[in-house]
């Protein structure tokens, strides 16, 4: 079949020609993004048996993917950032020179793509239009990918009416596994020995070969919305954060507004996004604009809000009704499962999805499993791709190209020891501190120390395109900008007690902390100054419903000026390389200083 080029933006030809060229596939595919053309797709992945269609009466419309073991998750060793000066990738990153990385690709390219379809899929990263959206052309020779690609951005011909004879996001991606005459596909082929995910930030291109999973691969995610946008908003004075956003409601108080927040993996970010407040809080009304990631660009000395995202790649482990209804409804059709367990009766099925446990399942390997089996049946990183439209309680806004105005931004990790509930920053230049220093507490022994904290800055550390310096810089600059600067929230939902229980309930109750937040933006709540900032007392939060003694309260929210003084050291090694670097804020430096000096005059 030949097709009519969709477009005459002669950039986008050029470089489709040139990369067809070098690559050579059996057939170059502009996608449109039409029902028709997605049966094709799911057909041809059902025969290539990449997909599994699962029961039709349980999940409609609905696949199940199983990887090649070796291609489970995002590489951040074989992760570049490839520009002119190693010191403007910075120490947390991965350097290549360009034209070296491009040599290393060019040799890897030439050919990957015989006996497989070139496609070329036009999509933007927010709604088609707005001034804060970005549009990106992905090249990949993966079919599942354009079948993710679908559901994560806003892809199809609409696109080139936007777009026109303008700029792109050149993203080019391959499994890096070409097929020889008559050689029979994989169902999940990909080059592990040889997988590269590059950025390009002075050219705004990706280069991502030889994985076919998740960041690796939907280039649009982490690679275009995190890493190359970081860099254009450094540029262009505006922000690229990891970060969901979420509206909160209260009609009795007359408020409508929204926050963002920033957290590590394995704090339950999705779970936040779709919380469920608890009855005796029904009165607030939490709304999902996404789940995370968000641009957010100033107006009016505001920060508006979008999502570039038009779907949700969530973890399925852990995944329930009961931690997450929200989630679970928004993938009950038209959702993609990868490498998450199959059920006899053809649904997927996932650890901690329900507290029974199924008697036999096919696990994500393709194996027979049952309760006995030692390993997990869902890969721990297995994931749901669902259309953000299907989430129950996604915002009226999550479209509205002008984004949403920004009130507050949350900033928190996973700690068990010394890090309260909640606390408010004193202003923008010390919530940045607290941004930057922000991280959990690493668990496996492998992985180091037990107790000590791996630091994840705005949880931007594998996502930041530039150097993490200027990147703090960037925001102080920005905010300091900023007539109605965002208030800054550090929230820690895990600590633990001297049993190792868990001090707080989380989950719903969390809407309590957030009431607080909330209030606080509007001057209807009250405060305490302490070492660390502005921390809720006991009767500044609504414990109505929730039975928690102002002692169990004091625990949870208590200062160990010892034990922080240790933390302030170990802040202040974790800001050295920076320092070397002469990319660290003098700000930075002082909000360490001023924090020691409260420390030392309350140490007992
Ligand atoms: O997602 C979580 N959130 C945020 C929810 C909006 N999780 C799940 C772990 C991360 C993937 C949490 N786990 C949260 C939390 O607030 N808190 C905890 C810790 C915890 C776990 C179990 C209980 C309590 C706290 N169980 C009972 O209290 C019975
Ligand atoms: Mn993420």
């Amino acid at each position: 079949m030949t097709q009519k080029i969709p477009t005459t933006n002669t950039k986008v030809i050029d470089w489709v020609n040139e990369i067809a060229d070098l690559t050579e596939p059996e057939a170059v595919y502009w996608c449109d993004g039409s029902e028709a053309e997605i049966r094709a797709i799911n057909d041809l992945l059902v025969e290539n048996k990449t997909f599994i269609p699962l029961n039709p009466k349980k999940r409609p419309n609905s696949f199940l993917a199983r990887s090649n073991p070796k291609d489970v998750a995002r590489v951040e060793a074989r992760t570049f950032i490839c520009c002119r000066n190693k010191i403007d990738a910075g120490p947390t990153n991965n350097w290549a020179a360009p034209a070296q990385m491009k040599k290393r690709l060019h040799k890897l390219l030439k050919g990957c793509m015989k006996g497989r379809t070139m496609y070329v899929i036009p999509f933007s990263m927010g709604p088609l239009g707005s001034d804060i959206a970005q549009i990106g052309i992905e090249i990949t020779d993966s079919p599942y990918v354009v079948a993710n690609m679908r559901i994560m951005t806003r892809m199809g011909k609409k696109v080139w009416g936007v777009l026109k004879d303008g700029d792109f996001v050149k993203c080019l991606h391959s499994v890096g596994s070409p097929l020889k005459k008559g050689q029979k596909d994989v169902p999940w082929p990909c080059n592990p020995e040889n997988t590269y995910i590059t950025h390009f930030p002075e050219t705004r291109e990706i280069i991502s070969f030889g994985s076919g999973y998740g960041g690796n691969a939907l280039l649009g995610k982490k690679c275009l919305a995190l890493r190359i946008a970081s860099t254009m908003a450094r540029d262009e004075g505006w922000l690229a954060e990891h970060m969901l956003i979420v509206g909160l409601e209260n009609k009795k108080l007359h408020i409508k507004t929204y926050v963002t927040a920033a957290f590590p993996s394995a704090c339950g970010k999705t779970n936040l996004a779709m919380l469920i407040p608890p009855k005796e809080l029904s009165d607030w009304k939490v709304s999902t604009v996404g789940d995370d990631i968000a641009w957010l660009k100033p107006k009016n000395g505001r920060l508006y809000a979008i999502n570039p995202e038009a779907g949700f790649f969530g973890v399925a482990p852990g995944t329930s009704a009961k931690t997450n209804r929200n989630a679970i409804e928004s993938c009950r059709a038209n959702t993609i499962f990868t490498n998450v367990a199959l059920t006899d009766d053809g649904d997927v099925w996932w650890e901690g999805l329900t507290d029974e446990v199924p008697a036999h399942l096919i696990d994500w390997q393709g194996n027979d499993w049952t309760p006995q089996s030692p390993t997990p049946a869902a890969h721990p990183n297995s994931r749901f791709t669902a259309p953000a439209s299907q989430c129950p309680i996604i915002d009226k806004d999550w479209e509205n190209p002008a984004g949403v105005p920004i009130d507050a931004f949350i900033v928190g990790g996973r700690l068990a020891t010394n890090a309260p509930l909640v606390y408010q920053s004193f202003n923008w230049q010390h919530g940045v501190y607290l941004a930057s220093t922000m991280g959990s507490e690493k668990t496996a022994a492998a992985e180091g120390t037990a107790g000590e904290i791996r630091r994840d800055p705005m949880a931007m550390l594998p996502f930041c395109g530039y150097n993490m310096g200027d990147y703090w810089s960037h925001w102080l600059k920005l905010g300091a900008r900023l007539a109605h600067k965002p208030l800054v929230f550090r929230v820690n939902w895990f600590r633990k007690d001297e049993q190792g229980h868990f001090m707080w309930p989380g989950f719903g109750q969390n809407m309590r902390v957030l009431e607080w937040i909330v209030k606080r933006t509007q001057g209807l709540a009250g405060a305490t100054e302490t070492a660390f900032g502005y921390s809720p007392a006991y009767r500044d939060l609504n414990w109505k419903g929730l039975q928690m003694s102002e002692e169990a309260f004091r625990a949870l929210m208590h200062i160990d000026a010892e034990l922080a003084l240790k933390d302030v050291e170990a802040q202040a090694l974790y800001y050295e390389p920076f320092q070397k670097e002469k990319r660290l804020s003098a700000a930075l430096v002082s909000e360490l200083t001023l924090l020691k000096s409260r420390l030392t005059l309350i140490r007992s």
